[in-house]
């Protein structure tokens, strides 16, 4: 791995000042009551970089209460659909004239390559605010055919005051994916951070107020898992709550919504997806796209191909290249140049992630490359592959969330869609052929809610994503989000 002695250089300074670690609660900054906060740390080198306030349950009261005036009395959901629009448009304005500060806000908290961040994650940001704002002015009823002399129409109100629940391995993406349809739809909204990642979505909040979003709209609670997240979806006055995390933490908050009041909930949660590399594939491409699909933003995605299925025909082949590629595999300092890999999220990810190689060498696993942190400090991980690898194996079935491959051999289609959807999850899936029947027969066998063919980790604000089985409830983007944050009201006149 290039890179792996410059690691024990000093890290770059990011170019940004974090200027917020307050909570924002009706529209403005302010300290948790309890007076206390908690470090979020640079997961370059473990140091801390700013002390953020950290919400309880009080202050998950104070800021519901405030989105709750804000539905009930404030402007936002009674102002035209053209003024919400005009509102999210310049949003969206803010954010890309500060493209710079989020991505190395983003990059600094979550240790993603800055690059990454500064040329995919905010322009996609952008993107997605633009494309809700879009819809704003777009969302209208149905009228219905009824026996008699009635005229029926369908009202789609919004839902009230949503609650959010993000994680960290995109922190202003769950953002958008999460406030863009609820805002778009003018509800009002108490969003709560991952512990990991606070301070993007703090700055990006401040933007939507500059662009004159009304007070307590938009609510950000920074804090934990069990003491605020729990207070959100466990609290009477929220309307919906919508999490993205895994699949454990997504019956806990399931269960908290249905002894509370029972507010519908939208569920993102893990993943296994399986990558099929089939007999046809030009292996050199397979090789890069599997690596791709395993190995971005540090293996920490929740639809990473992380179960490498190819065809005994190129088997050998597949194995020996995407060693290679492994081993070419750039990882530093993430605000550096042309680095592809830095360091995982914080050391409870980094150990898990140990953990699984471990598990993988100990269950007869072939370690091919990689296996071991990289460096002394930080949360630097070996990009690691194993071959050899069968279905029964812990590596095979359960989200490791980091830079490890397994790749396993099939023989043919009916054997691997078997083994692809012999998994509780079913999140994503990745088809590497030439042959169009394979695909056809690929994707519709697959039981997942997104299928790549020949590609993989492509996003667009129109797409839905989302899960069957235990990777979740419900979709997310597109038109097919807006659902989730709305109401149908009948409306029957005689
Ligand atoms: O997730 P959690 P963690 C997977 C991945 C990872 C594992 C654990 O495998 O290794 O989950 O990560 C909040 N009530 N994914 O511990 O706990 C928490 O504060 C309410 C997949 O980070 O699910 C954070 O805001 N909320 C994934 C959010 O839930 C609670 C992305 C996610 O944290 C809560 C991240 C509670 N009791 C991890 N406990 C994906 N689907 O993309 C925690 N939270």
């Amino acid at each position: 791995y290039s890179t792996a002695t410059a690691l024990e250089e000093e890290p770059i300074k990011p170019a940004v000042q974090v200027e917020h670690t307050q909570l924002l609660i009706g529209g403005k900054f302010v300290d948790a009551l309890s007076g206390k906060t908690f470090p979020t740390l640079d997961p370059r080198t473990g140091e801390v970089i700013a002390h953020v306030a950290e919400g309880h349950s009080e202050d998950v009261d104070r800021a519901v209460a405030a989105a709750r005036k804000a539905f009930d009395q404030g402007p936002w959901p009674k102002m035209t659909a053209y003024e919400r629009q005009r509102i999210l448009l310049r949003a969206a304005d803010l954010l890309e004239k500060h493209n710079d500060e989020l991505a190395a806000l983003e990059t600094w908290d979550n240790g993603k390559p800055y690059e990454q961040s500064a040329q995919i994650e905010i322009p996609m940001l952008v993107r997605l605010f633009r494309y809700y704002a879009g819809w704003a002015d777009k969302i209208h009823g149905m009228t219905v055919p009824a026996d008699g002399q009635y005229h029926v129409q369908t009202l789609h109100e919004p839902i009230g005051v949503a609650g959010q629940i993000i994680p960290w391995n995109f922190p202003l993406l769950m953002f958008a994916w999460k406030v863009g349809p609820a805002l778009a739809c003018g509800n009002t909204i108490v969003l709560k951070t991952a512990e990991q990642t606070p301070l993007s979505a703090l700055y990006a909040a401040k933007l939507f107020h500059e662009a004159g979003l009304p007070e307590g709209v938009l609510n950000v609670v920074s804090g934990f898992g069990p003491t605020a997240g729990a207070a959100l979806a466990s609290h009477m006055d929220v309307d919906k709550l919508a999490f993205t995390g895994s699949t454990d933490t997504g019956k806990v908050v399931l269960e908290l919504a249905a002894r509370s009041n029972l507010k519908p909930v939208t569920l993102e949660l893990g993943g296994k997806s399986p990558f099929i590399v089939c007999e046809d594939a030009d292996v050199d491409q397979a090789v890069e796209l599997a690596h791709f699909a395993l190995f971005f933003n540090q293996g920490q995605c929740c639809c990473a191909g992380s179960r490498t299925y190819v065809h005994e025909h190129v088997y050998d082949e597949f194995v020996e290249k995407a060693k290679a590629r492994a081993l070419k595999r750039i990882v530093g300092d993430p605000f550096k140049s042309g680095i592809e890999q830095g360091p995982q999220i914080d050391s409870e990810q980094f150990e898990k992630i140990l953990k699984y190689i471990r598990s993988g060498v100990q269950s007869g696993a072939t370690l091919e490359t990689g296996g071991d942190r990289l460096g002394s400090k930080g949360f630097y991980v070996q990009p690691t592959v194993f071959s050899n690898v069968e279905d029964g194996m812990l590596i095979a079935k359960e989200e490791i969330f980091g830079p490890v491959q397994s790749i396993l051999k099939f023989k043919d289609l009916d054997e691997v869609i078997e083994r692809a959807n012999n998994t509780r999850y079913g999140l994503a899936a990745g088809v590497f052929t030439k042959n169009i029947d394979t695909a056809n027969t690929l994707t519709r066998a697959l039981r997942v809610g997104t299928v790549w063919v020949n590609c993989f980790d492509t996003f667009d604000a129109a797409i839905p994503f989302g899960g069957y089985k235990m990777s979740g409830q419900g979709r997310e983007k597109g038109e097919y989000s807006l659902k989730n944050y709305l109401q149908v009201k009948a409306v029957r006149y005689v």
